[in-house]
Parts: structure tokens; C-alpha cells; sequence
């Protein structure tokens, strides 16, 4: 079987997701870097990889997947080792919810087009931008420390990593760049740092992916 390539960037929160489920599942994989600084994801010969123009893309099994969750969730199907959603349907309904309140919630607001697009065409000075930023992690982090807080154990669930941690810890990176304060989520913290510690979440780090800052 042909070793699966991810379509990635070492700053993308969303591929970083996907380098900690790759990571989590011990799945050896090629990451080609789409470099999304110079617009490559635009490129016809990316678009035709996957239209949206948008990392990650996943070639697998000879397949192209795309879309982070929809990548994660076919890796938790084909790579049973290491679950990433629990077996009893409330507790993955409440794991998913909290993955969705991330990538569906957050993330998207503050995607690299839709920061671009409120600076051009739409006038927005940078510290306006900033400012959406901030908002819209200040929105959903709230959420998610009281959806984590009476379930959360070294993880956002339990005491394994789960789905959740997989969007956490990118989505908390994101934060930090942008060095937002989050003293007030310590149940996203410890979930972090416990995550930070498993060698398959640190080696998935932007700082580790032999790209220049
Ligand atoms: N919902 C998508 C989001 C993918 C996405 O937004 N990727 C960003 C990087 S984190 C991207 O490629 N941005 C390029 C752009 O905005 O032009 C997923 O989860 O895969």
C-alpha cells in the first residue's frame, strides 16, 4: 500500500489536526507543504487536488479525502488501535460537540481567506482584525471549558486523548500566536499540556515540521 501524502501546512490548524490523528495512529505518512503564504492553495494544479483550495488533503488508500473531520473520522474507522471518539453514543455526541464547537464554531471565522477578505476588499484596518480574531476565540473558548469542565480528566474526556484534544491543542496554538489570554479555561490547559506531552502531539507541532518560520 502506497504511503499515504498529506496535503499540509506547518501553520494550518486545520492539517495540524490531521498530523495528530496520523500521529496518534501510528500511520507513517509525506507531507508535502502547500505553502498558503504564497496563495499555492489557489493554484489550478492544487484546486484540482481538492476544489475548495484548502489544506489539508489526504491521499490514502487511493483515496483524496478532505475536510479535517471527515479525514479524522476515516482514520478512526480504518485505524482502530487508538479510538478517538468513545463507543457509548451520548459521550461521542458530547466529544464531537466539543470538536465541532472548534472547527465549526471558531476556526472558521477566523481562516486566513476570511481575515484576508475583511482587509481587502473590506477596508478593515489590522487592529480591527485583531480584534475580530480575539472575539471570536473569546466566544467559543468560554463554551467549551464549561461543555469540558464536568467531564474532563487529563483530557477534555477521560483520561485518553480524544477527537476533542485533537482540534484543542491547534486551536489553542492559534490563541497564543495571536497571545490571547487563557488563564480563564484551566481545563483546557491541562488538557494541552497532557496532550503536549504524548510524543504523537508534540511531533505534529508547526515548530517540528522543518519549515522555516
Ligand atoms: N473545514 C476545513 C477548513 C480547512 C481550512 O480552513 N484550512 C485553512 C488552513 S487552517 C486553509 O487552507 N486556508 C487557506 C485560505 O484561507 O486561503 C477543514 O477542517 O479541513
Amino acid at each position: 500500500m502506497a504511503r499515504p501524502i498529506l496535503y499540509d501546512y506547518f501553520r494550518s490548524s486545520a492539517a495540524y489536526r490531521v498530523r495528530i490523528a496520523l500521529n496518534l495512529k501510528g500511520v507513517d505518512y509525506e507531507s508535502r507543504q502547500v505553502d498558503l503564504r504564497d496563495g499555492e492553495q489557489q493554484s489550478a494544479e492544487y484546486r484540482a487536488l481538492n476544489p475548495q483550495g484548502l489544506v489539508p488533503m489526504l491521499e490514502i488508500d487511493g483515496h483524496k479525502l478532505t475536510q479535517s473531520l471527515a479525514i479524522i473520522n476515516y482514520l478512526d474507522l480504518r485505524y482502530a488501535n487508538v479510538p478517538l471518539l468513545p463507543a457509548a453514543a451520548a459521550e461521542r455526541a458530547h466529544v464531537v460537540a466539543m470538536a465541532m464547537t472548534i472547527a465549526c464554531d471558531i476556526h472558521p471565522l477566523n481562516n486566513l481567506r476570511v481575515l484576508k477578505y475583511l482587509k481587502d476588499p473590506l477596508g478593515h484596518s489590522q487592529d480591527e482584525i485583531d480584534a475580530w480574531y480575539a472575539h471570536w476565540i473569546g466566544e467559543g473558548l468560554p463554551a467549551l471549558e464549561a461543555m469540558a469542565a464536568p467531564t474532563a480528566s487529563k483530557f477534555l474526556f477521560g483520561n485518553a486523548p480524544t477527537g476533542a484534544d485533537v482540534c484543542l491543542v491547534p486551536q489553542l496554538y492559534n490563541a497564543r500566536r495571536y497571545h490571547l489570554p487563557l488563564d480563564a479555561y484551566p481545563t483546557l490547559l491541562r488538557a494541552e499540556e497532557n496532550a503536549n506531552n504524548l510524543e504523537p502531539f508534540a511531533a505534529a507541532h508547526p515548530d517540528r515540521q522543518g519549515v522555516p518560520a
